[in-house]
């Protein structure tokens, strides 16, 4: 299960909810160029359906090896590329070995890309695993809010870093990526989750 070595513990609330984020960039992850992650993205933004209207997503995203079906919509996966393995073999050694999809998200800082605030939805997954981010390129604010609650706090993922929430804290946070003017160019994140066959 979790590589306790690799992760720090950070404490969200009195319900012992916590996320983990590793303590330094992981080498392993840093090996595919960048610009060879970037290129993989699709050529059209995802569509989400929100309040009863299709809504572009404000950035790229591509699910790899199962479908996600997430805010009305289905990320139709495609077939696991040879250059993403090595991310979903260290989820599953480091993490948990069931993890077995992806879903890609790109996000251009010159275009305002940014993810909104929300819980990942949990139908397909295997109850109780965990989601894992790594995350490569430009460093991004991960900021998570109590679930109809007040206030939030926030956690820089830099490059090669990897940050495992949940399932129990997902239910309890959202999380979101926020548009901010500072951050001007490419990130890239690699979610691993557990699915159900
Ligand atoms: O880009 C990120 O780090 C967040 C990814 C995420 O929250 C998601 O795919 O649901």
């Amino acid at each position: 299960m979790l590589n306790s070595s690799l992760f720090s513990t950070v404490s969200l609330d009195a319900a012992g909810h916590v996320i983990y984020r590793t303590n330094f960039p992981i080498t392993d992850l840093l090996i595919t160029k960048l610009e060879t992650l970037w290129e993989l993205h699709p050529e059209e933004f995802h569509t989400l359906m929100m309040h009863g209207k299709e809504v572009k997503t404000p950035r790229w995203q591509q699910a790899y090896g199962y479908s996600y079906e997430y805010s009305g919509s289905r990320n139709n996966a495609l077939p696991i590329p040879e250059i993403l393995e090595p991310f979903l073999a260290w989820g599953q050694q480091n993490v948990d070995p069931r993890l077995n999809g992806l879903l890609l998200n790109w996000y251009d800082g010159t275009a305002g890309h940014y993810m909104g605030p929300h819980r990942d939805a949990r139908k397909g997954l295997v109850p109780d695993s965990p989601i894992v981010t790594i995350s490569r390129g430009e460093e991004r604010i991960f900021r998570i809010r109590p679930w109809q609650g007040d206030g939030y706090r926030d956690t820089l993922l830099t490059d090669g870093s990897v940050l495992v929430m949940p399932w129990a804290t997902n239910l309890s946070w959202t999380h979101e990526i926020p548009k901010m003017k500072k951050y001007l160019g490419r990130r890239i994140s690699v979610t691993l989750r557990a699915f159900a066959d």
